[in-house]
C-alpha cells in the first residue's frame, strides 16, 4: 500500500490537514454558493460539433482488469465488458484548450475557490476538528520533490497545499503556463472536467471506454504499447530513478510534457500512460469488478452507483486513469492500462488532467 500509494492523486489520506484538503471543495462544489451554482448553470455547448482533434475507437468487447503481478486488488477479477464506438480526444486537454472555455464561459475552478467549512465537515469523520484557517484558503496540490531520501509514507513530504496554485499557476503564485499551450491542463477538479465538457459538447469516458481505448485494439496487453516493459526505449512520461528526490529525466522530462511528445498507442491515442491523471466518468468502488463479473458479459457499464474507498470511507470517489509523470515502476505503476485510481470530485492536482470523449 506504502508503495502504490506514492503518486496517488488523492494523497490525502493520512492526516487530518490531507483529508481536509482533499475533501473540502468538493463540499464547498456541492453545497455552493448562489454564484458558483449560477456559473455552471450557465455553461452550454460552444455549438462545434466537428471531430477535430478526436480519434474514433471502433467498440468491441474485451477483458477488463489486471494483466500481471503488479495489479491491485480492485483490478479484479479480469471480466468481460462490451464498448459501443465513440469518438476520444487524442491527447489530454491542454492549456489553450481550457484557456478557451475560460475565456467563453468566465467559469472559475475548484481550484480558485475558498473551500467552505461547514459544507466540509459534513463529509469528514464524526468529530473531525476544523483546520487553521490559513488552510481554508483557494488552493491546490503541487508536487516538490524533495532534496533526499524521505519516509514514503510522508506524502506532505512532496505535496504542498499552495495557497494561489491552480491551472494559471501550477506551482503556485510567481508561476504560469506562458509558453505552454500545448501542455495538459492541470490542477483540475472532476467538477471542472465536467464543466469543460459541457461546453465542449462532449463528456468524460467511462472507465471501461478508456481503458478500452488505452488498449489500442491489443488483448490483454500491460501497456498501451504492449508488454514491453516501460524502461525499454522511450515509452511515456513516468519517473524514472528514485521517487520522490532523483528523477533521472530518462524520457526527456522532469514534470510535465508536451502533448504528443511520445508516441501514440494502436488508436492513434497519445498519453494514455504517464503525463497527467485522466478522470473518468465512474464514481469508485473498490469492489466495482466482482460485482461486473457476475453481471456476465456487460455492454457500456457506467460503473456503481455509488462510491467507496476503504482508504477514505468518507469521501466519494471519481476514477482517474493512465498515471501520470510522477508513476514509477517500484510503486503505482499507473501507466498500466489497467491501474485504477480514484480522487474526490473536488480534488485538483498538478498531475492531474483529463480528455474527452463524445
Ligand atoms: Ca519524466
Ligand atoms: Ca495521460
Amino acid at each position: 500500500m506504502m508503495n502504490y500509494l506514492r503518486c496517488k492523486p488523492s494523497i490525502l489520506v493520512l492526516s487530518l490537514l490531507s483529508i481536509t484538503v482533499v475533501s473540502c471543495q468538493q463540499t464547498t462544489k456541492q453545497a455552493g454558493t448562489d454564484s458558483e451554482k449560477d456559473s455552471l448553470i450557465s455553461i452550454s455547448f460552444n455549438g462545434d460539433t466537428s471531430k477535430t482533434g478526436m480519434v474514433y475507437i471502433p467498440g468491441g468487447t474485451f477483458m477488463m482488469g489486471g494483466d500481471n503481478e503488479q495489479a491491485d486488488k480492485d483490478e479484479f477479477p479480469k471480466h468481460q465488458v462490451t464498448v459501443s464506438g465513440f469518438w476520444m480526444d487524442e491527447h489530454e486537454v491542454t492549456n489553450a484548450q481550457f484557456a478557451k472555455f475560460v475565456e467563453a464561459t468566465g467559469y472559475i475552478t475548484t481550484a480558485e475557490r475558498k473551500p467552505n467549512w461547514e459544507e466540509l465537515k459534513k463529509q469528514l469523520p464524526p468529530g473531525t476538528p476544523k483546520p487553521d484557517d490559513s488552510q481554508l484558503v483557494a488552493a491546490s496540490l503541487v508536487f516538490t520533490p524533495t532534496t533526499s531520501e524521505v519516509d514514503l509514507n510522508d506524502y506532505s513530504q512532496w505535496w504542498r497545499w499552495v495557497e494561489g496554485a491552480n491551472w494559471k499557476h501550477p506551482e503556485g503564485p510567481g508561476s504560469d503556463i506562458k509558453g505552454k499551450d500545448n501542455y495538459p491542463v492541470v490542477h483540475i477538479s472532476w467538477d471542472d472536467a465536467m464543466a469543460y465538457c459541457k461546453w465542449a459538447g462532449k463528456r468524460l469516458p467511462t472507465e471501461a471506454e478508456w481503458e478500452f481505448a488505452a488498449r489500442g485494439g491489443l488483448q490483454n496487453a500491460i501497456y498501451p504499447w504492449g508488454n514491453e516493459h516501460i524502461s525499454k526505449g522511450i515509452k511515456a512520461n513516468s519517473w524514472e530513478g528514485s521517487f520522490p528526490y532523483q528523477n533521472l529525466k530518462k524520457d526527456g522530462f522532469d514534470g510535465l510534457a508536451p502533448v504528443k511528445s511520445f508516441k501514440p498507442n494502436g488508436y492513434q491515442l497519445y498519453d494514455m500512460a504517464g503525463n497527467v491523471w485522466e478522470w473518468c466518468a465512474d464514481w469508485y468502488r473498490n469492489d466495482y469488478y466482482e460485482t461486473a463479473k457476475q453481471a456476465g458479459d456487460i455492454t457500456n457499464p457506467q460503473g456503481p452507483t455509488d462510491s467507496y474507498d476503504p482508504d477514505e470511507p468518507y469521501t466519494p470517489k471519481k476514477v482517474a486513469r493512465g498515471g501520470s509523470f510522477l508513476c514509477n515502476d517500484s510503486y503505482c505503476s499507473g501507466y498500466r492500462v489497467a491501474r485504477r485510481m480514484k480522487s474526490s470530485p473536488d480534488s485538483g492536482l498538478s498531475n492531474m488532467g483529463f480528455r474527452c470523449v463524445r
